[in-house]
Parts: structure tokens; C-alpha cells; sequence
């Protein structure tokens, strides 16, 4: 099997201090918890940023300051997320792909979120592939359901897309698909050969689904943004106590963790 890798999605566009004290807002506090998560094993932080009262941003400024901070630091990847907070249009949530960070998210369809919906119709999802491109990015492929993984396919035939590439099953969320074990293994079954995957669980399929995932060959994304809980009513310190808690279960199941340069080779980051 594949060393394994962890992203840490440590803040989010949604989670709130009302839910959780430990969600990082600021730069400096997005640098700190992306160093701690690198310390417990993390190999990619997923980034949002937020301004200072939480409110949710894609400031290129806030972005920049945030890959300066970790580059100075560490080998941690860094990817952004393109798909920001419900409602923003696309060139503000697209903006700060110019910075070059080492991945950026790609969402493949629209999902109801919640009692929202994130919208990503066919004509959006082009526009960030094309960009993505543009600055020779690597994508993260986000799929919140099954058509999406098809739709990846369809831009990729279109030539807007490289293959293999890299998927994310973002599972368990209300309104999307299911987050049991069964769910993710209809997931990857879609993939064509050598792409790789990891999985996001969300709220209680987090922890569940990290172990199927590391006892399957895939990879694993973990962190507040996708669930503030460590047991059952119990608040996470932060998203570095679920990178550790992966790393444990990655341990138990005799998968190393990879390093930086291995996995820049797996998600064929140049
Ligand atoms: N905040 C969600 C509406 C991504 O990062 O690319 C979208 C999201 C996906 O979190
Ligand atoms: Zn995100």
C-alpha cells in the first residue's frame, strides 16, 4: 500500500467558537495549528481563511499570508479551497489560485448542504479547472456525491483535466451522500486506475471512515472543519488531536506516513 497521507482541514468556512473554542481564525493562528497537525503526522492542510471575527473569506491577502507563514516553517503541502462558503461567486472564490499554492480544491457538482446548497454548476467548475490550469495547480477533486466523480471524467475527456488524479469523497454530510463504509468503497470503485483518493467523513463518519480508508489502500483528510469532536461529546483540542488520533490508527495498522516528497510524488505535484 501506498505510505499514507493526511490533510488537515483545520478551520472551514462554517464552524463557528459558539461550536467550538479551538477553531483557528487568524493567520497566525491558521499557521500554528497547520504546524501543530504537521507535528502529529499531517502532510497537507487544506486552508480557509476568515476574518478576524470568523466571518468566511477568500482574501488572496489572507491566503498569502497563510502559505508564507508555513512555508517559512515547514514541508507542510498546502492546498486552498476553491469552494469558499455558500454564495460566493466564482472569481472571488477562485482568486487567490494565482498565489500557487501546492493544491487547490475542485468541487464537481452542487450539493445541498445542509439546509443550504453549494452551487457549482457545470459552467463554474470549467472556469476553476481552467484556472487551476493556468497556474499549473494540482486539483483535489471534491466529490459530495457519486455524479461528480463522472462529471471529473467528462472534464477530463474535455481535456481540462490531467488523469490520474487526485479525489476526495467528502461523505456524510446532510443533504449529500451517505458515510458508511459501503458508501466509500461505491466511491472508489468509480475511480480509473492510479488515481488516487482519500476520504473526509463528516461529524461521527469522520474517525470511522479514516480507519476503512487507511485498511483500504486510500488516504485520509480529518480535522475541524468536517468534525469538532474527538469521541462522542467530547470537543477536539484541535484538528491536531484527529490528525493524531489517524496517525494512531495508521500505526495500528502497520501504514507508515508519508513524507513530503513522497507525496508530492503520489498527487504528481511538480
Ligand atoms: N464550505 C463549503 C461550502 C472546499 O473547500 O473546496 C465548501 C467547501 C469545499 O468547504
Ligand atoms: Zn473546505
Amino acid at each position: 500500500m501506498q505510505p499514507l497521507m493526511i490533510t488537515a482541514a483545520i478551520c472551514g468556512a462554517e464552524v463557528t467558537r459558539a461550536q467550538t473554542p479551538h477553531v483557528p481564525y487568524t493567520p497566525a493562528e491558521l499557521v500554528e495549528e497547520s504546524l501543530r497537525c504537521y507535528q502529529a503526522g499531517a502532510t497537507m492542510v487544506h486552508v480557509h481563511v476568515r476574518q478576524p471575527d470568523g466571518t468566511p473569506s477568500q482574501s488572496a491577502e489572507l491566503f498569502g499570508q497563510v502559505l508564507q507563514g508555513i512555508r517559512g516553517r515547514c514541508d507542510l503541502l498546502v492546498q486552498f479551497s476553491t469552494g469558499g462558503a455558500v454564495g460566493m461567486g466564482v472569481d472571488e472564490r477562485a482568486d487567490a489560485v494565482r498565489l500557487r499554492p501546492d493544491m487547490a480544491t475542485l468541487s464537481t457538482g452542487s450539493v445541498n448542504f445542509g439546509d443550504e446548497i453549494f452551487a457549482n454548476p457545470i459552467p463554474l467548475i470549467r472556469q476553476i479547472a481552467c484556472r487551476l490550469k493556468e497556474f499549473n495547480v494540482r486539483p483535489e477533486i471534491e466529490c459530495f456525491d457519486s455524479g461528480m466523480v463522472d462529471t471529473a471524467l467528462r472534464l477530463a475527456k474535455d481535456g481540462l483535466l490531467e488523469l490520474p488524479a487526485h479525489f476526495d469523497f467528502v461523505l456524510g454530510m446532510p443533504g449529500g451522500m451517505g458515510g458508511t463504509a459501503h458508501h466509500l468503497d461505491f466511491m472508489r470503485s468509480l475511480l480509473p486506475t492510479d488515481c488516487t483518493w482519500c476520504v473526509a467523513g463528516i461529524g461521527r463518519f469522520e474517525l470511522p471512515l479514516a480507519d476503512h480508508a487507511i485498511r483500504q489502500g486510500g488516504h485520509v483528510r480529518v480535522g475541524l472543519e468536517d468534525n469538532v469532536f474527538i469521541s462522542k461529546g467530547v470537543l477536539a483540542k484541535g484538528s491536531c488531536e484527529l490528525v493524531q488520533a489517524v496517525a494512531t490508527m495508521a500505526k495500528a495498522a502497520g501504514r507508515p506516513l508519508a513524507t513530503t516528497t513522497q507525496a508530492r510524488e503520489l498527487l504528481r505535484i511538480n
